[in-house]
């Protein structure tokens, strides 16, 4: 397989880049509403079908002509080659030197795909019925606590890719959550989090899961020694802490060393980023909660969305097509960010799991040759569902003097049986992508009878660009491609901006000047502070609040 294009080209010399901005001057001012008079078909034609997924892309401001030149930029980019590339292994994540497989944490039972010469699919799968035999003895019952009680709590230690994966999927199919367990996630190393997700359960019967692919962030590692104490304190014993903690890492050292039997840790690979782990061991409590039959539909639903992602034209591929409109908005128009607004209340959580996909992902500011950056590389990702977020900041969207491009997700069937309510929360999606897109002028308003004084302030310019995307019904299949659809999504803005997307070197400097500062907030006697006056004086002021010399 030739080596993927890895072009030296800046995507500003791209041919397509520039035309594509000179395409903008000419329809930077061109209303939704004259790009839908004009053609009738708009709104059936600039659509496209992936597995389970509807995407109407019809009310962004574009044309044929943006939506051609978008895909020849994704090509002179070499797109489809470095995603060939990721597919079958090569290590793109070129600053680590590291493959990039979370595709192979859902290729089906029996597909090669191999990394350094060894397949990795069969590994998989081994970890999956590792995962899929411990899960079933929790969830009947089986597996016993120290005192031999059933499991009734499973709280998930973790933070970041460890842990947005699994409480956002949690959420999303807590219907088949088994009604019996709970299910808690902590993440901040704020203790208030861990009492907040301990303080009334039954030691004797909470299993905690200790998720962390390295087992040393510093967050984990002290709530997970939090949890060990709360456990022995609790059952009088130290041999409980092998009854009641499991492990998933790539770090079985480190797990031992906890004094977690490493028969106990489900494993991982470096070619798994922590924010595409969702779907490997780190998944662990999903399964538990929702049985291995449902979290084997949630990684075929993954796999679909590969499967679309991997061979579908670029001009018909949903990933690919919402990457490349992000590129559009981002580079051409000067747009700031994307709001995401799933319309159901089990996806509360999506947008904070996107956030870290794509903002850690795309926050980049060197390209693939060290090179400062010339363009805009990712957007702010940010959201809360619909409805509530209506009520609360899309004045801003419709009338702010800012473009932010949003993404609607709906699902067509409720989850629950309240389907009267399930109208409404549809008839609203449906309303602001029309609202957005059409706006109200002052003559309708002044037609609808508005007085003179209030119709400018009730004016809505309209063409603010959304893509709708519509489901039939969330289930664990239908996660599964939506968190397939934003990975490849993002993938296609970094290849576009030749940025690696699996990375995240920004995080490093924090947690590095955070270990210094530790000391100098717990010792006894007064620090010698060496930062800078800001930093001096609020740990100064920090400590003189605790009582502590200074
Ligand atoms: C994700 C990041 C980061 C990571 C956490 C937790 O891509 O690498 O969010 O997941 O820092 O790391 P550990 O799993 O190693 O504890």
């Amino acid at each position: 397989m030739a080596e993927p294009k890895m072009t030296t080209l800046r995507p500003t010399d791209a041919p397509a880049w520039k035309a594509l901005q000179a395409h903008y001057e000419k329809i930077k001012d061109v209303p939704l509403r004259q790009l839908f008079a004009d053609d009738p078909q708009r709104g059936t034609r600039l659509t496209a079908e992936g597995p389970g997924l509807y995407l109407d892309y019809s009310k962004n401001r574009v044309t044929d002509e943006t939506m051609r030149l978008l895909v020849q930029l994704a090509r002179e980019r070499g797109v489809e080659e470095r995603r060939d590339a990721m597919f079958c292994g090569k290590k793109i994540n070129i600053t680590e030197k590291r493959a990039v497989l979370h595709i192979a944490l859902r290729a089906p039972r029996g597909t090669r795909i191999e990394v350094d010469g060894k397949d990795v699919v069969a590994d998989v799968h081994e970890v999956l019925d590792k995962m899929a035999a411990f899960s079933n003895r929790v969830r009947s019952g089986e597996w016993k606590g120290h005192t031999g009680k059933a499991i009734k709590n499973v709280i998930n230690i973790g933070i970041g890719g460890s842990y947005l994966g699994p409480e956002m999927a949690y959420i999303a199919l807590r219907d088949l959550s088994d009604p019996k367990m709970t299910f808690r996630f902590v993440a901040n190393v704020d203790g208030a989090a861990f009492v907040d997700a301990t303080h009334d359960l039954d030691a004797s019967e909470t299993l905690f899961i200790l998720s962390s692919k390295t087992f040393t962030t510093l967050e984990t590692m002290t709530n997970a020694a939090t949890a060990r104490k709360w456990i022995v304190d609790a059952l009088k014993n130290d041999s409980a802490v092998a009854k009641h903690f499991v492990a998933v890492s790539t770090n079985a050292e480190g797990v031992s060393k906890f004094g977690i039997d490493t028969a106990n840790m489900f494993g991982f690979w470096d070619w798994v980023g922590g924010r595409y782990s969702m779907d490997s061991a780190i998944g662990l409590s999903t399964m538990i909660a929702v049985g291995p039959k449902n979290y084997e539909d949630l990684l075929a639903g993954f796999h679909d969305m590969d499967e679309h992602f991997r061979t579908t034209p670029l001009e018909k591929n949903l990933p690919a097509l919402m990457g490349l409109l992000t590129v559009w908005y981002n580079n051409f128009f000067g747009a700031q960010t994307v709001g995401i607004m799933p319309y159901a209340d089990n996806m509360k959580r999506f947008p904070a799991y996107l956030q870290q996909l794509q903002m850690e992902s795309n926050g980049k500011h060197v390209d693939l040759e060290g090179n400062h950056v010339e363009w805009q590389t990712g957007p702010i990702i940010w959201g809360e569902p619909g409805t509530d977020g209506q009520h609360s900041f899309y004045q801003l969207i419709h009338q702010g003097t800012k473009l932010i491009p949003c993404d609607f997700i709906g699902f067509c069937q409720p989850l629950s049986p309240l389907t009267v309510q399930h109208d409404y929360l549809m008839a609203n999606v449906l309303a602001q992508a029309e609202a957005l897109a059409f706006g109200k002028t002052a003559e309708e308003l002044k037609a609808e009878g508005s007085p003179d004084f209030q119709t400018p302030f009730r004016v809505c310019e309209g063409n603010r660009p959304t893509n709708t995307v519509l489901a039939d019904k969330l289930t664990p299949r239908t996660l599964g491609t939506l968190v397939a659809l934003y990975e490849h999504n993002v993938f296609t803005q970094g290849a576009v901006w030749n940025i690696d997307s699996f990375d995240q070197w920004g995080v490093e400097l924090g947690k590095v000047l955070a270990k210094r500062i530790i000391p100098e907030l717990e010792s006894e006697a007064a620090p010698q502070l060496k930062h800078d006056s800001s930093t001096n004086t609020l740990i100064s002021r920090y400590r003189k609040s605790l009582g502590r010399k200074n």
